[in-house]
């Protein structure tokens, strides 16, 4: 796989010397494939409810893997919950990587969204058995905005989503 590195903020520092640099990255078997550029870390994260202040939405896009967002499901009476991630501008999005805490989604999409209100479904998750990091691939999306859409959670009858991080890539 080639990886294309992409400085979303040129001038910035995070990304110079890499811009316009083509690599190579291995994937499969046990290996534990790291995004080279994640276009969510630091961006702006809004959920359709969080289950308290310690539980934000944010927390899947803070780069620390011992935070975690959580929906507070049971407080909604509703199965369907949203986790949505504006990446500021935008992309080519190949790969999204999810770390699911024990309330991990069975049934949800991964969609996209120029304007954060018309989305175009790049992945129709049914029936998940096992949470955990669960990486999907060849997306072949674009858009500004990324929205998981859960319609389907592990616990029940609580019926909550929740996640340590996201993390996206792109081709
Ligand atoms: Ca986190």
């Amino acid at each position: 796989m080639q990886a294309i590195f992409h400085d979303a903020r040129p001038g910035d520092g995070d990304l110079e010397g890499l811009a316009g640099v083509t690599g190579q990255a291995k994937i499969g078997g046990a290996e534990v494939c790291v995004p080279a550029v994640d276009l969510v870390r630091g961006k702006t994260a809004t959920s359709s409810a969080d289950e308290s202040s310690s539980f934000t939405a944010a927390n899947v896009v803070d780069g620390n893997a011992s935070t975690r967002w959580s929906s507070g499901q049971w407080m909604c009476n509703i199965q369907v919950g949203w986790l949505v991630i504006d990446l500021g501008a935008v992309y080519d999005i190949d790969r999204l990587r999810l770390d699911w805490e024990a309330a991990f989604g069975v049934d949800y999409q991964i969609q996209v969204s120029d304007d954060g209100f018309d989305w175009m479904t790049a992945r129709d998750v049914v029936g998940a058995a096992t949470g955990g990091v669960v990486e999907h691939a060849n997306l072949n999306a674009r858009g500004r905005y990324v929205r998981i859409y859960l319609t389907k959670s592990r616990i029940t009858p609580t019926n909550d989503y929740s996640q340590y991080s996201v993390n996206a890539q792109v081709a």
